[in-house]
Protein backbone atom coordinates (compact mmCIF):
# COMPACT_ATOMS: atom_id res chain seq x y z
CA UNK A 1 0.00 0.00 0.00
CA UNK A 2 1.31 3.09 -1.15
CA UNK A 3 1.43 6.58 1.22
CA UNK A 4 -1.47 8.28 -1.03
CA UNK A 5 -3.63 5.61 -0.58
CA UNK A 6 -2.61 4.92 3.25
CA UNK A 7 -3.72 9.05 3.77
CA UNK A 8 -7.06 8.82 2.19
CA UNK A 9 -7.83 5.81 4.04
CA UNK A 10 -6.85 7.76 7.25
CA UNK A 11 -8.89 10.86 5.89
CA UNK A 12 -12.34 8.68 4.56
CA UNK A 13 -12.31 7.59 8.49
CA UNK A 14 -12.03 10.96 9.43
CA UNK A 15 -15.02 11.94 6.91
CA UNK A 16 -17.02 9.15 7.83
CA UNK A 17 -16.67 10.12 11.94
CA UNK A 18 -17.64 13.32 11.23
CA UNK A 19 -20.81 12.45 9.36
CA UNK A 20 -21.28 10.45 12.22
CA UNK A 21 -21.28 13.58 14.54
CA UNK A 22 -18.20 11.71 16.51
CA UNK A 23 -15.41 13.16 19.19
CA UNK A 24 -13.76 16.00 17.65
CA UNK A 25 -10.59 14.93 18.73
CA UNK A 26 -10.79 11.86 17.29
CA UNK A 27 -11.81 13.18 14.10
CA UNK A 28 -8.83 15.44 14.38
CA UNK A 29 -6.53 12.61 15.12
CA UNK A 30 -7.45 10.75 12.12
CA UNK A 31 -6.74 13.94 9.68
CA UNK A 32 -3.47 14.48 11.32
CA UNK A 33 -2.46 11.18 10.59
CA UNK A 34 -3.49 11.20 6.95
CA UNK A 35 -1.29 14.61 6.73
CA UNK A 36 1.61 13.23 8.38
CA UNK A 37 1.30 10.27 5.68
CA UNK A 38 0.47 11.74 3.02
CA UNK A 39 3.98 14.29 3.54
CA UNK A 40 6.19 11.56 3.67
CA UNK A 41 8.98 11.26 0.94
CA UNK A 42 9.48 7.70 2.11
CA UNK A 43 7.35 4.83 1.73
CA UNK A 44 5.83 3.84 4.84
CA UNK A 45 5.74 -0.15 3.68
CA UNK A 46 9.31 0.28 3.36
CA UNK A 47 9.55 0.95 7.30
CA UNK A 48 6.66 -1.44 7.70
CA UNK A 49 8.69 -4.46 6.18
CA UNK A 50 12.16 -3.52 7.49
CA UNK A 51 12.77 -5.17 11.01
CA UNK A 52 15.55 -3.50 11.56
CA UNK A 53 12.99 -0.53 11.90
CA UNK A 54 9.87 1.13 13.89
CA UNK A 55 7.16 3.02 12.63
CA UNK A 56 7.21 5.10 15.77
CA UNK A 57 10.53 6.79 15.25
CA UNK A 58 9.08 8.94 12.01
CA UNK A 59 8.13 11.83 13.41
CA UNK A 60 4.29 12.71 14.08
CA UNK A 61 3.71 8.48 14.38
CA UNK A 62 2.70 7.41 18.02
CA UNK A 63 2.32 4.05 18.96
CA UNK A 64 -1.59 4.12 18.57
CA UNK A 65 -1.20 5.22 14.79
CA UNK A 66 2.24 3.24 13.96
CA UNK A 67 -0.48 0.22 15.27
CA UNK A 68 -3.10 0.94 13.16
CA UNK A 69 -0.82 1.17 9.97
CA UNK A 70 0.09 -2.04 10.77
CA UNK A 71 -2.61 -3.31 10.77
CA UNK A 72 -4.08 -1.79 7.17
CA UNK A 73 -0.21 -2.77 5.69
CA UNK A 74 -1.12 -6.49 6.51
CA UNK A 75 -4.54 -6.83 5.95
CA UNK A 76 -4.98 -3.70 3.38
CA UNK A 77 -8.03 -2.60 6.13
CA UNK A 78 -9.28 -1.35 9.09
CA UNK A 79 -12.29 -2.83 10.70
CA UNK A 80 -13.63 0.41 12.27
CA UNK A 81 -13.68 1.67 8.16
CA UNK A 82 -15.99 -1.11 7.20
CA UNK A 83 -18.18 -1.01 10.30
CA UNK A 84 -18.74 3.33 9.56
CA UNK A 85 -19.01 2.31 6.26
CA UNK A 86 -22.22 -0.23 6.89
CA UNK A 87 -23.53 2.23 9.16
CA UNK A 88 -23.29 5.08 6.48
CA UNK A 89 -24.80 5.47 2.97
CA UNK A 90 -21.88 5.15 0.49
CA UNK A 91 -23.49 8.07 -1.63
CA UNK A 92 -23.36 9.94 1.45
CA UNK A 93 -19.28 10.26 0.27
CA UNK A 94 -19.65 11.25 -2.51
CA UNK A 95 -21.45 14.84 -1.49
CA UNK A 96 -18.12 15.69 0.14
CA UNK A 97 -16.15 16.12 -3.15
CA UNK A 98 -19.06 18.82 -3.45
CA UNK A 99 -17.30 22.79 -3.09
CA UNK A 100 -18.78 24.39 -0.01
CA UNK A 101 -19.85 20.97 1.52
CA UNK A 102 -18.04 19.30 4.41
CA UNK A 103 -19.04 16.44 6.10
CA UNK A 104 -21.11 18.42 9.01
CA UNK A 105 -23.45 19.93 5.77
CA UNK A 106 -23.49 16.55 4.05
CA UNK A 107 -24.37 15.10 7.62
CA UNK A 108 -26.93 17.54 7.96
CA UNK A 109 -28.56 16.74 4.33
CA UNK A 110 -28.68 13.36 5.49
CA UNK A 111 -30.78 14.03 8.82
CA UNK A 112 -33.24 16.39 7.70
CA UNK A 113 -33.64 15.86 3.91
CA UNK A 114 -32.86 11.97 4.27
CA UNK A 115 -30.32 12.40 0.86
CA UNK A 116 -27.83 9.76 0.72
CA UNK A 117 -26.41 10.97 -2.92
CA UNK A 118 -25.90 12.85 -5.57
CA UNK A 119 -28.87 12.74 -7.50
CA UNK A 120 -30.97 12.70 -4.49
CA UNK A 121 -29.27 15.82 -3.78
CA UNK A 122 -29.54 17.47 -6.67
CA UNK A 123 -33.59 16.39 -6.83
CA UNK A 124 -33.87 18.17 -3.65
CA UNK A 125 -32.35 21.16 -4.66
CA UNK A 126 -34.47 21.00 -7.84
CA UNK A 127 -37.71 21.07 -5.65
CA UNK A 128 -36.49 23.86 -3.56
CA UNK A 129 -36.23 21.99 -0.33
CA UNK A 130 -32.41 22.65 0.40
CA UNK A 131 -33.21 26.09 0.97
CA UNK A 132 -35.22 25.83 3.72
CA UNK A 133 -32.47 24.09 5.91
CA UNK A 134 -30.94 26.15 8.77
CA UNK A 135 -27.50 27.63 7.08
CA UNK A 136 -28.37 26.65 3.35
CA UNK A 137 -30.51 29.38 0.99
CA UNK A 138 -30.84 29.46 -2.36
CA UNK A 139 -27.04 30.69 -3.21
CA UNK A 140 -26.30 27.34 -0.80
CA UNK A 141 -28.09 25.49 -3.83
CA UNK A 142 -26.90 26.72 -6.80
CA UNK A 143 -23.36 26.53 -5.78
CA UNK A 144 -23.90 22.70 -5.02
CA UNK A 145 -25.85 22.87 -8.15
CA UNK A 146 -22.94 24.05 -10.14
CA UNK A 147 -20.92 21.71 -7.98
CA UNK A 148 -22.81 18.43 -9.08
CA UNK A 149 -22.79 19.16 -12.86
CA UNK A 150 -19.01 19.99 -12.58
CA UNK A 151 -18.53 16.45 -11.04
CA UNK A 152 -20.20 14.94 -13.82
CA UNK A 153 -18.48 16.68 -16.51
CA UNK A 154 -15.26 16.04 -15.15
CA UNK A 155 -16.56 11.86 -14.38
CA UNK A 156 -13.71 9.97 -12.87
CA UNK A 157 -10.19 11.91 -13.36
CA UNK A 158 -7.29 11.70 -11.49
CA UNK A 159 -4.41 14.60 -11.87
CA UNK A 160 -1.95 13.29 -13.90
CA UNK A 161 0.54 13.59 -10.90
CA UNK A 162 -0.75 10.80 -9.13
CA UNK A 163 -1.38 8.42 -12.09
CA UNK A 164 2.15 9.27 -12.91
CA UNK A 165 3.09 7.90 -9.20
CA UNK A 166 0.99 4.90 -9.25
CA UNK A 167 2.13 3.89 -13.59
CA UNK A 168 5.60 4.23 -11.81
CA UNK A 169 5.28 1.74 -9.30
CA UNK A 170 3.24 -0.72 -11.96
CA UNK A 171 6.45 -0.28 -14.48
CA UNK A 172 8.84 -1.14 -11.90
CA UNK A 173 7.02 -4.26 -10.98
CA UNK A 174 6.85 -5.32 -14.05
CA UNK A 175 10.36 -4.69 -14.79
CA UNK A 176 11.48 -7.31 -12.73
CA UNK A 177 9.69 -9.89 -14.78
CA UNK A 178 12.37 -11.73 -16.80
CA UNK A 179 9.50 -12.21 -19.67
CA UNK A 180 9.56 -8.73 -20.20
CA UNK A 181 11.27 -7.00 -23.22
CA UNK A 182 10.06 -3.46 -23.49
CA UNK A 183 7.50 -1.37 -22.00
CA UNK A 184 5.88 2.22 -22.28
CA UNK A 185 3.37 4.47 -20.89
CA UNK A 186 0.86 4.99 -23.56
CA UNK A 187 -2.44 7.12 -23.77
CA UNK A 188 -3.42 10.60 -22.27
CA UNK A 189 -0.63 9.90 -19.71
CA UNK A 190 2.41 9.58 -22.24
CA UNK A 191 0.70 12.62 -23.36
CA UNK A 192 0.84 14.50 -20.25
CA UNK A 193 -3.00 15.33 -19.99
CA UNK A 194 -3.64 17.13 -17.14
CA UNK A 195 -6.33 14.76 -16.17
CA UNK A 196 -6.25 10.68 -17.08
CA UNK A 197 -9.40 8.49 -16.74
CA UNK A 198 -6.62 5.56 -16.67
CA UNK A 199 -3.26 4.23 -17.03
CA UNK A 200 -2.36 2.53 -20.48
CA UNK A 201 1.03 0.49 -20.34
CA UNK A 202 2.26 -1.71 -23.48
CA UNK A 203 4.58 -4.45 -23.32
CA UNK A 204 6.19 -6.40 -25.49
CA UNK A 205 6.86 -10.38 -24.89
CA UNK A 206 7.14 -13.42 -26.07
CA UNK A 207 5.69 -14.58 -22.96
CA UNK A 208 1.95 -12.47 -22.42
CA UNK A 209 0.47 -14.70 -19.69
CA UNK A 210 3.71 -14.60 -17.73
CA UNK A 211 3.83 -10.77 -17.55
CA UNK A 212 -0.47 -10.58 -16.55
CA UNK A 213 -0.10 -13.23 -13.93
CA UNK A 214 2.71 -11.06 -12.61
CA UNK A 215 0.20 -8.17 -13.14
CA UNK A 216 -2.38 -9.82 -11.13
CA UNK A 217 0.06 -10.76 -8.42
CA UNK A 218 1.47 -7.44 -7.84
CA UNK A 219 0.23 -6.12 -4.38
CA UNK A 220 -0.86 -2.87 -5.91
CA UNK A 221 -3.13 -4.41 -8.29
CA UNK A 222 -7.05 -4.36 -6.03
CA UNK A 223 -8.67 -6.75 -8.88
CA UNK A 224 -8.67 -8.16 -12.28
CA UNK A 225 -11.46 -6.19 -14.20
CA UNK A 226 -10.86 -8.62 -17.81
CA UNK A 227 -7.78 -10.59 -19.23
CA UNK A 228 -7.33 -12.09 -22.83
CA UNK A 229 -4.89 -13.09 -24.78
CA UNK A 230 -2.88 -9.75 -24.90
CA UNK A 231 -4.80 -7.24 -23.29
CA UNK A 232 -5.78 -6.87 -19.68
CA UNK A 233 -7.58 -4.64 -17.10
CA UNK A 234 -7.17 -4.19 -13.69
CA UNK A 235 -8.08 -1.91 -10.92
CA UNK A 236 -5.71 -0.55 -8.12
CA UNK A 237 -6.19 -0.26 -4.64
CA UNK A 238 -6.67 3.44 -4.95
CA UNK A 239 -9.30 2.94 -7.77
CA UNK A 240 -7.60 3.91 -10.72
CA UNK A 241 -7.84 1.23 -13.99
CA UNK A 242 -4.89 0.16 -15.48
CA UNK A 243 -5.31 -1.15 -19.27
CA UNK A 244 -2.13 -4.06 -20.12
CA UNK A 245 -1.43 -4.64 -23.73
CA UNK A 246 1.21 -6.66 -24.85
CA UNK A 247 2.26 -6.99 -28.36
CA UNK A 248 5.65 -8.49 -30.50
CA UNK A 249 8.41 -6.67 -30.76
CA UNK A 250 7.61 -6.18 -34.86
CA UNK A 251 4.55 -4.25 -34.17
CA UNK A 252 5.95 -2.52 -30.50
CA UNK A 253 6.17 0.84 -32.61
CA UNK A 254 2.75 0.74 -33.98
CA UNK A 255 0.91 -0.18 -31.13
CA UNK A 256 2.39 2.74 -29.28
CA UNK A 257 1.83 5.26 -31.93
CA UNK A 258 -1.92 3.92 -31.80
CA UNK A 259 -2.46 3.78 -28.43
CA UNK A 260 -1.01 7.17 -27.43
CA UNK A 261 -3.74 8.37 -28.73
CA UNK A 262 -5.02 10.89 -28.96
CA UNK A 263 -7.65 9.40 -31.11
CA UNK A 264 -8.28 12.81 -32.70
CA UNK A 265 -4.41 12.67 -33.65
CA UNK A 266 -5.32 9.04 -34.85
CA UNK A 267 -8.11 9.39 -37.17
CA UNK A 268 -5.80 12.25 -38.89
CA UNK A 269 -2.96 9.62 -39.14
CA UNK A 270 -5.81 7.08 -40.51
CA UNK A 271 -6.23 9.40 -42.85
CA UNK A 272 -3.24 10.46 -44.12
CA UNK A 273 -2.05 6.74 -44.92
CA UNK A 274 -5.34 5.93 -47.11
CA UNK A 275 -4.53 9.29 -49.12
CA UNK A 276 -1.16 7.29 -49.81
CA UNK A 277 -2.55 4.13 -50.48
CA UNK A 278 -1.27 2.75 -46.71
CA UNK A 279 -3.41 0.88 -44.19
CA UNK A 280 -2.27 1.51 -40.12
CA UNK A 281 -3.14 0.12 -37.40
CA UNK A 282 -2.35 -1.23 -34.04
CA UNK A 283 0.13 -3.97 -35.85
CA UNK A 284 1.56 -1.65 -38.36
CA UNK A 285 1.86 0.41 -41.40
CA UNK A 286 1.00 -1.97 -44.38
CA UNK A 287 1.30 -1.44 -48.20
CA UNK A 288 -1.06 -4.10 -49.98
CA UNK A 289 -0.22 -6.62 -47.06
CA UNK A 290 3.23 -6.05 -46.56
CA UNK A 291 4.57 -4.65 -43.28
CA UNK A 292 6.45 -1.39 -44.26
CA UNK A 293 6.73 -0.26 -40.71
CA UNK A 294 5.69 -0.95 -37.22
CA UNK A 295 8.72 -1.99 -34.85
CA UNK A 296 9.95 1.76 -33.96
CA UNK A 297 7.33 4.66 -33.70
CA UNK A 298 10.00 6.99 -36.03
CA UNK A 299 8.94 4.96 -38.74
CA UNK A 300 5.39 4.53 -38.36
CA UNK A 301 5.44 8.19 -38.69
CA UNK A 302 8.26 8.66 -41.42
CA UNK A 303 6.50 5.72 -43.81
CA UNK A 304 3.89 9.10 -44.03
CA UNK A 305 5.87 11.43 -44.88
CA UNK A 306 6.16 12.41 -40.85
CA UNK A 307 8.91 13.25 -38.50
CA UNK A 308 8.23 11.76 -35.36
CA UNK A 309 6.23 13.97 -32.71
CA UNK A 310 6.58 14.85 -29.08
CA UNK A 311 3.62 12.87 -27.46
CA UNK A 312 2.62 16.27 -25.85
CA UNK A 313 1.18 17.66 -29.45
CA UNK A 314 -0.59 15.04 -30.43
CA UNK A 315 -3.92 16.55 -29.73
CA UNK A 316 -4.54 17.51 -33.86
CA UNK A 317 -3.61 21.09 -32.99
CA UNK A 318 -2.11 21.23 -36.27
CA UNK A 319 0.81 19.27 -34.98
CA UNK A 320 0.44 16.51 -38.20
CA UNK A 321 0.75 19.81 -40.80
CA UNK A 322 4.29 21.05 -38.73
CA UNK A 323 5.40 17.46 -38.80
CA UNK A 324 4.71 17.53 -42.27
CA UNK A 325 6.70 20.55 -43.53
CA UNK A 326 9.63 20.34 -40.62
CA UNK A 327 8.27 22.63 -38.41
CA UNK A 328 7.65 21.27 -35.20
CA UNK A 329 8.75 23.43 -32.08
CA UNK A 330 11.59 22.35 -30.48
CA UNK A 331 9.89 22.36 -27.15
CA UNK A 332 10.83 23.42 -23.77
CA UNK A 333 11.94 20.67 -21.14
CA UNK A 334 12.67 20.67 -17.53
CA UNK A 335 16.55 21.62 -17.43
CA UNK A 336 15.31 24.63 -18.94
CA UNK A 337 13.98 26.42 -16.13
CA UNK A 338 16.64 28.09 -14.25
CA UNK A 339 14.89 29.33 -11.24
CA UNK A 340 11.42 29.27 -9.41
CA UNK A 341 9.10 32.08 -8.63
CA UNK A 342 6.38 31.60 -6.60
CA UNK A 343 7.37 29.81 -3.37
CA UNK A 344 6.03 30.50 0.28
CA UNK A 345 7.83 30.02 3.65
CA UNK A 346 6.64 29.11 7.10
CA UNK A 347 6.50 33.19 7.41
CA UNK A 348 2.67 32.30 6.08
CA UNK A 349 1.16 29.41 4.67
CA UNK A 350 4.40 27.24 3.79
CA UNK A 351 6.04 24.17 5.87
CA UNK A 352 9.38 25.46 5.75
CA UNK A 353 11.96 27.83 5.98
CA UNK A 354 13.59 30.64 4.14
CA UNK A 355 16.52 28.37 4.53
CA UNK A 356 15.67 25.16 3.99
CA UNK A 357 13.65 26.13 0.71
CA UNK A 358 16.89 28.19 -0.38
CA UNK A 359 18.60 25.07 -0.20
CA UNK A 360 16.02 22.50 -2.00
CA UNK A 361 16.12 24.81 -4.81
CA UNK A 362 19.82 24.56 -5.21
CA UNK A 363 19.49 20.83 -5.36
CA UNK A 364 16.98 21.81 -8.18
CA UNK A 365 20.22 23.30 -10.10
CA UNK A 366 18.03 27.05 -9.89
CA UNK A 367 20.51 29.80 -10.43
CA UNK A 368 17.69 32.01 -8.79
CA UNK A 369 14.12 31.96 -6.45
CA UNK A 370 11.50 34.46 -5.69
CA UNK A 371 10.51 33.80 -2.35
CA UNK A 372 6.31 35.16 -2.54
CA UNK A 373 4.87 34.62 0.59
CA UNK A 374 1.08 35.99 0.79
CA UNK A 375 -0.27 39.67 1.46
CA UNK A 376 -2.56 40.33 4.62
CA UNK A 377 -5.89 39.92 3.01
CA UNK A 378 -5.18 36.07 3.32
CA UNK A 379 -5.65 36.06 7.15
CA UNK A 380 -6.23 31.98 6.75
CA UNK A 381 -2.99 31.93 5.84
CA UNK A 382 -0.95 34.69 8.37
CA UNK A 383 -0.67 37.25 5.17
CA UNK A 384 1.59 39.66 6.06
CA UNK A 385 1.02 43.52 6.40
CA UNK A 386 3.91 46.07 5.19
CA UNK A 387 5.83 46.40 8.55
CA UNK A 388 6.14 42.10 8.76
CA UNK A 389 6.45 42.01 4.58
CA UNK A 390 9.53 43.98 5.42
CA UNK A 391 11.02 41.93 8.74
CA UNK A 392 10.03 39.19 6.14
CA UNK A 393 12.33 40.36 3.36
CA UNK A 394 15.35 41.32 5.62
CA UNK A 395 15.44 37.70 6.78
CA UNK A 396 15.38 36.48 3.30
CA UNK A 397 18.48 38.68 2.43
CA UNK A 398 19.81 37.92 5.57
CA UNK A 399 19.45 33.39 4.62
CA UNK A 400 21.07 34.15 1.15
CA UNK A 401 23.72 35.62 1.95
CA UNK A 402 25.11 32.11 3.42
CA UNK A 403 24.20 30.85 -0.58
CA UNK A 404 25.96 33.18 -2.68
CA UNK A 405 25.32 30.80 -6.16
CA UNK A 406 21.88 31.86 -6.18
CA UNK A 407 20.14 34.61 -6.29
CA UNK A 408 16.78 34.82 -3.70
CA UNK A 409 14.74 37.57 -4.92
CA UNK A 410 12.24 39.35 -2.08
CA UNK A 411 9.09 38.92 -3.35
CA UNK A 412 5.63 39.00 -2.63
CA UNK A 413 2.09 37.07 -3.89
CA UNK A 414 0.04 40.41 -2.96
CA UNK A 415 -4.09 39.85 -3.35
CA UNK A 416 -5.89 41.98 -5.61
CA UNK A 417 -8.74 42.75 -3.53
CA UNK A 418 -12.10 42.44 -4.08
CA UNK A 419 -12.90 46.06 -5.17
CA UNK A 420 -9.93 46.03 -7.38
CA UNK A 421 -6.93 47.57 -5.49
CA UNK A 422 -3.73 45.61 -4.52
CA UNK A 423 -3.46 44.55 -0.22
CA UNK A 424 -0.51 46.61 -0.30
CA UNK A 425 0.76 50.11 -1.70
CA UNK A 426 2.92 50.96 -3.87
CA UNK A 427 5.62 52.07 -2.05
CA UNK A 428 5.80 49.03 -0.64
CA UNK A 429 5.31 46.79 -3.91
CA UNK A 430 8.00 49.21 -5.85
CA UNK A 431 10.31 47.88 -2.89
CA UNK A 432 10.20 43.94 -3.75
CA UNK A 433 12.29 42.51 -6.50
CA UNK A 434 9.54 40.19 -7.78
CA UNK A 435 5.32 41.10 -7.57
CA UNK A 436 2.83 38.46 -7.86
CA UNK A 437 -0.52 39.46 -7.70
CA UNK A 438 -3.44 37.35 -7.21
CA UNK A 439 -6.78 36.86 -6.82
CA UNK A 440 -8.14 34.76 -4.05
CA UNK A 441 -11.33 36.42 -2.61
CA UNK A 442 -14.46 37.64 -4.35
CA UNK A 443 -14.07 35.17 -6.50
CA UNK A 444 -17.92 35.15 -7.48
CA UNK A 445 -18.28 38.34 -8.35
CA UNK A 446 -19.75 39.36 -11.94
CA UNK A 447 -17.13 38.47 -14.96
CA UNK A 448 -16.93 42.76 -15.70
CA UNK A 449 -16.23 43.10 -11.93
CA UNK A 450 -13.66 40.18 -12.16
CA UNK A 451 -11.75 41.27 -14.83
CA UNK A 452 -11.73 44.88 -14.47
CA UNK A 453 -9.66 43.65 -11.11
CA UNK A 454 -7.45 41.58 -12.86
CA UNK A 455 -6.77 44.69 -15.69
CA UNK A 456 -5.97 47.07 -12.25
CA UNK A 457 -2.88 44.39 -11.70
CA UNK A 458 -1.90 43.84 -14.66
CA UNK A 459 -1.74 48.05 -16.06
CA UNK A 460 0.38 48.84 -12.24
CA UNK A 461 3.68 48.75 -12.99
CA UNK A 462 4.97 47.12 -9.60
CA UNK A 463 3.38 43.82 -10.36
CA UNK A 464 5.65 41.50 -12.12
CA UNK A 465 2.97 38.72 -13.29
CA UNK A 466 -0.09 37.45 -12.31
CA UNK A 467 -0.45 34.02 -10.34
CA UNK A 468 -2.81 31.45 -11.32
CA UNK A 469 -4.72 34.09 -13.86
CA UNK A 470 -7.95 31.89 -13.67
CA UNK A 471 -8.14 30.50 -10.11
CA UNK A 472 -9.28 27.19 -11.36
CA UNK A 473 -9.15 24.02 -9.07
CA UNK A 474 -9.04 20.58 -11.45
CA UNK A 475 -12.17 18.88 -10.89
CA UNK A 476 -12.97 20.71 -7.66
CA UNK A 477 -13.58 24.44 -8.94
CA UNK A 478 -14.00 26.31 -12.59
CA UNK A 479 -12.74 29.20 -12.83
CA UNK A 480 -14.12 32.58 -11.73
CA UNK A 481 -15.79 34.57 -14.75
CA UNK A 482 -12.89 36.43 -16.34
CA UNK A 483 -12.30 37.71 -20.06
CA UNK A 484 -9.14 35.98 -20.63
CA UNK A 485 -8.89 37.66 -23.83
CA UNK A 486 -9.01 41.52 -22.34
CA UNK A 487 -6.16 40.26 -19.59
CA UNK A 488 -3.86 38.99 -22.32
CA UNK A 489 -4.40 42.53 -24.36
CA UNK A 490 -3.72 44.34 -21.35
CA UNK A 491 -0.83 41.55 -20.17
CA UNK A 492 1.16 41.97 -23.83
CA UNK A 493 0.06 46.08 -23.82
CA UNK A 494 1.66 46.65 -20.19
CA UNK A 495 4.63 44.13 -20.42
CA UNK A 496 3.04 42.02 -17.68
CA UNK A 497 3.53 38.52 -17.55
CA UNK A 498 1.39 35.56 -16.64
CA UNK A 499 1.82 32.77 -14.63
CA UNK A 500 2.02 28.95 -15.63
CA UNK A 501 1.30 27.38 -11.97
CA UNK A 502 2.63 23.98 -11.46
CA UNK A 503 0.48 22.64 -8.96
CA UNK A 504 -0.82 19.47 -10.62
CA UNK A 505 -4.25 20.67 -9.07
CA UNK A 506 -4.07 23.99 -11.04
CA UNK A 507 -1.87 23.87 -14.21
CA UNK A 508 -3.15 27.20 -14.68
CA UNK A 509 -3.03 28.86 -17.12
CA UNK A 510 -3.97 25.59 -19.06
CA UNK A 511 -2.58 24.67 -22.40
CA UNK A 512 -4.92 26.38 -24.58
CA UNK A 513 -4.66 29.80 -22.70
CA UNK A 514 -0.87 29.15 -22.60
CA UNK A 515 -1.51 28.82 -26.83
CA UNK A 516 -3.47 31.95 -26.68
CA UNK A 517 -0.96 33.93 -24.48
CA UNK A 518 1.97 33.15 -26.83
CA UNK A 519 0.45 34.28 -29.29
CA UNK A 520 -0.15 37.61 -27.74
CA UNK A 521 3.40 37.70 -27.50
CA UNK A 522 3.21 37.17 -23.33
CA UNK A 523 5.81 36.08 -21.53
CA UNK A 524 4.85 32.34 -19.78
CA UNK A 525 6.60 32.33 -16.23
CA UNK A 526 6.34 28.56 -14.84
CA UNK A 527 6.29 28.57 -11.13
CA UNK A 528 5.79 25.78 -8.45
CA UNK A 529 3.60 27.82 -6.20
CA UNK A 530 5.52 25.32 -3.29
CA UNK A 531 4.16 25.38 0.15
CA UNK A 532 6.65 22.65 0.85
CA UNK A 533 9.98 21.27 -0.25
CA UNK A 534 8.64 18.48 -1.95
CA UNK A 535 6.52 21.25 -3.70
CA UNK A 536 9.17 22.43 -5.71
CA UNK A 537 9.64 19.37 -7.75
CA UNK A 538 6.11 20.25 -9.01
CA UNK A 539 7.54 22.74 -11.70
CA UNK A 540 7.58 19.04 -13.74
CA UNK A 541 3.81 19.52 -14.15
CA UNK A 542 3.58 23.11 -15.63
CA UNK A 543 6.73 22.11 -17.65
CA UNK A 544 4.21 18.95 -19.14
CA UNK A 545 1.50 21.83 -19.63
CA UNK A 546 3.48 23.85 -21.35
CA UNK A 547 5.00 21.72 -23.74
CA UNK A 548 1.19 20.67 -24.63
CA UNK A 549 1.12 23.99 -25.60
CA UNK A 550 3.92 24.00 -27.94
CA UNK A 551 5.93 26.69 -26.03
CA UNK A 552 10.07 26.50 -26.68
CA UNK A 553 12.51 27.90 -23.80
CA UNK A 554 12.00 31.21 -25.21
CA UNK A 555 7.94 32.08 -24.76
CA UNK A 556 8.86 31.27 -20.99
CA UNK A 557 10.61 34.03 -18.93
CA UNK A 558 12.31 31.81 -16.51
CA UNK A 559 14.44 30.37 -18.67
CA UNK A 560 16.35 33.40 -18.93
CA UNK A 561 19.57 33.92 -17.38
CA UNK A 562 18.75 36.23 -14.22
CA UNK A 563 20.05 39.41 -15.96
CA UNK A 564 17.70 39.06 -18.47
CA UNK A 565 15.10 38.38 -16.78
CA UNK A 566 15.19 41.30 -14.62
CA UNK A 567 15.42 43.32 -17.99
CA UNK A 568 12.05 41.84 -18.53
CA UNK A 569 10.45 42.71 -15.19
CA UNK A 570 9.19 46.14 -15.13
P1 LIG B 1 -8.24 8.86 -21.25
O1 LIG B 1 -7.99 7.42 -20.93
O2 LIG B 1 -9.67 9.19 -21.42
O3 LIG B 1 -7.56 9.75 -20.28
O4 LIG B 1 -7.57 9.18 -22.68
P2 LIG B 1 -6.78 8.18 -23.63
O5 LIG B 1 -6.33 8.97 -24.79
O6 LIG B 1 -5.74 7.45 -22.88
O7 LIG B 1 -7.90 7.18 -24.14
P3 LIG B 1 -8.06 5.59 -24.02
O8 LIG B 1 -7.43 5.07 -22.77
O9 LIG B 1 -9.49 5.31 -24.22
O10 LIG B 1 -7.30 5.00 -25.28
C1 LIG B 1 -5.89 5.07 -25.42
C2 LIG B 1 -5.55 5.39 -26.84
O11 LIG B 1 -5.97 4.33 -27.71
C3 LIG B 1 -6.24 6.62 -27.38
O12 LIG B 1 -5.56 7.80 -27.03
C4 LIG B 1 -6.19 6.35 -28.86
C5 LIG B 1 -6.36 4.86 -28.96
N1 LIG B 1 -7.77 4.55 -29.23
C6 LIG B 1 -8.65 4.05 -28.35
N2 LIG B 1 -9.86 3.89 -28.95
C7 LIG B 1 -9.73 4.34 -30.20
C8 LIG B 1 -10.61 4.44 -31.32
O13 LIG B 1 -11.78 4.10 -31.25
N3 LIG B 1 -10.10 4.95 -32.47
C9 LIG B 1 -8.79 5.34 -32.56
N4 LIG B 1 -8.35 5.84 -33.71
N5 LIG B 1 -7.95 5.26 -31.54
C10 LIG B 1 -8.40 4.75 -30.38
CA1 LIG C 1 -6.18 6.08 -21.12
ZN1 LIG D 1 -2.25 31.92 -4.73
Amino acid sequence: MTNPELAALFSEIADLLEIQNANPFRIRAYRNASRTIRTFTEPISDIHHDPDRKLTDLPGIGKDLAEKISIVMSTGDLPMRRELLNQIPSGLLALLKLPGLGPKRAAILHQELGITSLSGLRQAIKSKRVRAINGFGAKTEETLLHGIEHLEEVGQQTYLSQAIVEATEIVTHLKTVPALGKISLAGSLRRRKETVRDIDILVTSTNPAHIMDSLADCNRVNSVLSRGDTKMRVRLGTGLELDLRVVTDDSYGAALQYFTGSKEHNIRIRKRAIERGLKVNEYGVFQDNERIAGKNEKDVYEVLDLTWMEPELREDRGEIGQAATGSLPQLIDLPDLKGDLHMHTTATDGRASIQEMIIRSMEHGHQYIAITDHSKRVTMAGGLDETQLRKHWDAIDTAAEQYPSITVLKGIEVDILEDGSLDLPDSVLRDADWVIASLHYGQKQPGDVITRRLLNAVENPSVSAIGHPTGRLIGRRRSYDVDLNMVFKAAAEYGCMLELNAQPSRLDLDDIACMAAKKHGIPIVINSDAHSLDDLSGLQFGVFQARRAGLLPSDVANTRSLSELQQMIR
